[in-house]
């Protein structure tokens, strides 16, 4: 097998200083930032279907990026070639995971036993590259929204032959998942949604999900799957209204299915935005309820109302991000999949590294940053102290859920009106915030 990206190095740290374009000027895999390697902080994956699949194609006009890798385009050697330059692609830029849908790894046949026998030959070459490389799987899943039988979704569809064929390729996709040792498995509810309510059952849709669900929790265990399974919530595209709305949402329901147990979140920074909350929301809301799973790391466009799936640059935000993650205490079996794409004109392969160059240094130096923010202390002291009135003897008693109403309303008649609650500083803590990003 010959060089693919041939003239593109391995992509090694440089600092900031650099003005080497193919150099990291942050992200120094070995560099220790508060008791553990950046490496260990911050896995990173590569996502099969934007790097290796996707060329840029657009509802205006065809692909810019060639990404045959000299092989016919949907055929079994496009497949084989594509696993080369994926390999090749995560070695040189010290990527240690990837991440992928059944369809993104094989052309899907006409027949799921097909599919299902590319995807058994595929996976044993991919296997052979990951015990040579190192190189790992963070997560699978099954692709239930791109073919026209997902029209009206896969668990949600009204269709129960769908429902039956989604059944069949998550099952194929767990198995391979598992052949790889992924450590988590997605359900992106793509179509899982409505457009109009006037055709649309949303309780038998929503049941039905949570069905396809728990069936997939108990034929994962039962082959040894030891790993997550997460729902990346997204509140609309493609359906106009999709169920796994945000965080919140996805976190009630699989509570309401009793699926709590096997489920985390994999919080996408685009589709937080589109739900009108910001990165972080969606972040604290999962750690919040011990469902900080994974993290789809990209951004959106604060111009455009779609998921642009931009390569994170806003250090604003992978500095709030890292915040969550180290006051989570870090991603157990997640990582950090870079679920976002070059722009159209950045078409050649020069572009596939630059731009994972500019991800991985915006979550690098947004680690630093949080690091630093949190060493320098100022805002976990004002947010603990902006609640101290709780520690008083009437406060433990209303956190401990012994005081009652009644209770209550005597002693505020007794005290008279309270004193105003204290500034919440809000313009001070930003600009603690900027002198902390810019010295
Ligand atoms: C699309 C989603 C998708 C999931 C995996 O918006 O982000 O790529 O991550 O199905
Ligand atoms: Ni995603
Ligand atoms: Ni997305």
């Amino acid at each position: 097998m010959s060089e693919i990206f041939t003239n593109l190095p391995k992509v090694k740290y440089e600092g900031s200083k650099s003005k080497n374009p193919l150099s990291f000027k942050y992200y120094d895999p070995d560099r220790k930032i508060l008791g553990k390697t950046m490496k260990e902080h911050l896995p990173f994956a590569m996502a099969w279907w934007h790097n290796l699949c996707a060329t840029g194609r657009d509802m205006f006009g065809p692909g810019t990026a060639d990404k045959s890798f000299g092989a016919e385009p949907d055929t079994m050697e496009h497949a084989r070639a594509k696993v080369d330059a994926g390999f090749e692609f995560m070695e040189k830029l010290g990527i240690e995971y990837f991440c992928f849908h059944d369809v993104d790894l094989v052309p899907e046949a006409d027949t799921l036993a097909e599919t299902n026998r590319r995807l058994d030959e595929i996976s044993d070459y991919i296997l052979e590259k990951m015990k040579k490389t190192g190189i790992k799987c963070l997560w699978g899943t099954a692709n239930m929204f791109g073919h026209p039988r997902f029209m009206n979704g896969a668990g949600s569809s009204n269709s129960v032959d769908v429902f039956c064929h989604a059944a069949g390729q998550i099952k194929k996709a767990l198995d391979i998942t598992v052949k790889l040792g992924g450590k988590g498995y997605v359900f992106w509810g793509g179509r899982e949604g409505y457009e109009t309510l006037l055709n649309t059952d949303m309780k038998f849709e929503q049941e039905n999900i949570a069905a396809l669900m728990r069936m997939a929790v108990d034929y994962g265990r039962s082959i040894g799957f030891t790993g997550d399974f997460y729902i990346e919530p997204k509140p609309k595209e493609p359906m106009k209204h999709q169920y796994d709305f945000d965080a919140a949402t996805a976190i009630g329901f699989v509570r309401q299915y009793g699926l709590d147990k096997d489920f985390k979140m994999n919080v996408e920074a685009n589709h937080a935005t589109l739900a009108g909350h910001t990165f972080q929301h969606d972040l604290r809301v999962s750690a919040m309820n011990g469902m900080l799973g994974s993290i789809d790391a990209n951004q959106g466009d604060y111009l455009l109302g779609w998921d642009t799936d931009e390569f994170p640059f806003n250090v604003y935000e992978t500095t709030l991000c890292m915040y969550e993650v180290l006051k989570a205490g870090g991603l157990k079996n997640g990582g950090f999949n870079f679920d976002a794409k070059s722009r159209r004109p950045s078409y050649t392969y020069e572009d596939m590294f630059l731009s994972f160059i500019l991800g991985m240094d915006a979550f690098a130096l947004g680690l630093i940053k949080a690091a630093e923010i949190i060493e320098d202390g100022r805002i976990d002291s004002f947010v603990k102290e902006r609640y101290s009135s709780y520690e008083s003897e009437l406060g433990q008693k209303i956190r401990s859920g012994k005081a009652t109403l009644k209770e209550l309303s005597d002693i505020a008649v007794k005290n008279g009106a309270p004193a105003l609650p204290g500034s919440g500083k809000q313009e001070w803590l930003e600009s603690v915030v900027n002198s902390i990003l810019f010295g």
